[in-house]
């Protein structure tokens, strides 16, 4: 009889390839692995040898344990004057009568629908508008952080800081030094997309490079934020790209431990310039995930992002290294519908998410941004039965 615990090595006994065989030695003995290794489990790696892998490292890290947050999102405009090919908001600046832009007020009156609610976390991130600067967010911040002093305030990519702070001529660290006293706790993973100037070039040339992103996440770990990194996987990179993206974030991370969690992002071919490239399938995207949970030891969580991946495959990458499923968004997050994403609308209860977790026999467990506990489900009272109905034709 084998058990759970003997059953990496003896997959790792039978993959018949040498080299899978030692770094899958490497895995289990908790060394590091190199971009080579990295390249070669993208190469040559089966779902089920990687998947084996990553299962074992993310139960050894948090065994059934499955992170979600309550939260919501607020968009303050999607209007943007970048052109990032895969983006369905890139074309909009030239024609933004078409767009939304939200005044404060009216992001306020987001919050406001959440009054009595036990939501942890407002994320904030939207396009760059030239009208909403430095300034303008420096009081929406503020003015949430009045209303409701308990939300934690995740919000803003690089992109939009870089905008903001160029615009007020302003030092990152003076920026992000403004932001945080005004009440920002900590920045979400996007505009990370693929750092190597061949890729990045091809699809967002015109915003932050890879050296401004990880100057803006360094600067708020070094003022005691907390951050999440992504990667846009799935279009005109090779291997090795997402090997070298995944290397840059594990580097700085080594040197600030900043970084909460990774969030790989499926690229979504609908309604954009990059609409000729072939989506990933979901062999694809789960390996992806395995060899993230793989990469990145020195990255406490891996996050799939439900409303882009679609309910079902967000509850099979629990299978493949992935600890976290995000929160219970409201439908105020456009970037992705419009992308093509399953979720048109995405929200989900809280009832819903943790039924959806505990039908693939895995722990949920309630956290707030920072992953401190605050509810663990493992008790009875949402079971399986209350899970969604999920409709087989949206996956
Ligand atoms: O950087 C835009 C992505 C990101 C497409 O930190 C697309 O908790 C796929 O980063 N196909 C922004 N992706 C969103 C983001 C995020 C999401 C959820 C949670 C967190 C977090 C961060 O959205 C952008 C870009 O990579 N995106 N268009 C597309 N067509
Ligand atoms: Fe603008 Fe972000 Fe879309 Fe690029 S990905 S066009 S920066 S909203």
């Amino acid at each position: 009889m084998v058990t759970a615990q003997e059953l990496p090595a003896r997959i790792i006994e039978h993959v018949g390839d040498a080299e899978l065989a030692r770094i899958g030695e490497k895995v289990l003995a908790g060394q590091r692995l190199t971009e080579q290794d990295g390249v070669t489990l993208f190469e040559k790696g089966s779902l089920s040898f990687v998947g084996a892998l990553a299962n074992w490292v993310r139960e050894q890290k948090h065994g059934n344990k499955t992170y979600f947050n309550r939260n919501f999102h607020i968009e303050p405009t999607n209007v943007c004057v970048f052109s990032c090919k895969f983006c369905s908001y890139s074309k909009l600046y030239a024609h933004k009568e078409d767009g939304w832009e939200l005044s404060i007020d009216q992001m306020l009156d987001i919050v406001k629908k959440y009054d009595g609610q036990p939501v942890t976390e407002v994320h904030i991130v939207g396009g760059v508008h030239p009208k909403m600067n430095l300034s303008f967010f420096l009081s929406l911040i503020k003015e949430i952080r009045a209303y409701r002093p308990d939300i934690h305030i995740k919000g803003f990519t690089p992109v939009e800081l870089d905008y903001m702070f160029r615009k007020a001529k302003l030092s990152v660290v003076e920026g992000m030094q403004m932001l945080k006293d005004a009440g920002l706790q900590s920045l979400p993973g996007g505009g990370a997309e693929i750092f190597h100037p061949e890729i990045r070039q091809q699809i967002c040339a015109d915003k932050v490079d890879a050296n401004g992103w990880l100057s803006i996440h360094k600067a708020a770990h070094n003022l005691g934020m907390h951050s999440n990194a992504t990667m846009l996987y799935g279009h005109i990179e090779s291997y090795w790209h997402r090997v070298d993206h995944m290397e840059t974030l594990r580097k700085l991370q080594d040197e600030t431990h900043g970084f909460n969690t990774f969030i790989p992002l499926k690229f979504r071919n609908h309604d954009n310039e990059m609409s000729n490239v072939k989506e990933s399938n979901v062999v694809e995207d789960m390996r992806m995930y395995a060899i993230a949970r793989l990469y990145l030891d020195n990255f406490p969580h891996l996050k799939a992002y439900w409303p882009m991946l679609g309910r079902q495959n967000a509850q099979l990458s629990l299978s493949f290294g992935v600890n976290d499923i995000d929160g219970t968004i409201d439908d105020t997050t456009k970037i992705y519908s419009l992308a093509g994403s399953e979720e048109q609308n995405p929200a989900m209860t809280t009832a819903e998410l943790v039924a959806l977790v505990k039908q693939v026999k895995r722990v949920p467990v309630e956290r707030d941004t920072l992953y401190n506990v605050i509810r663990d489900y493992s008790a009875n009272e949402f079971n399986e039965q209350s899970a969604p109905v999920i409709d087989p034709s949206l996956n």
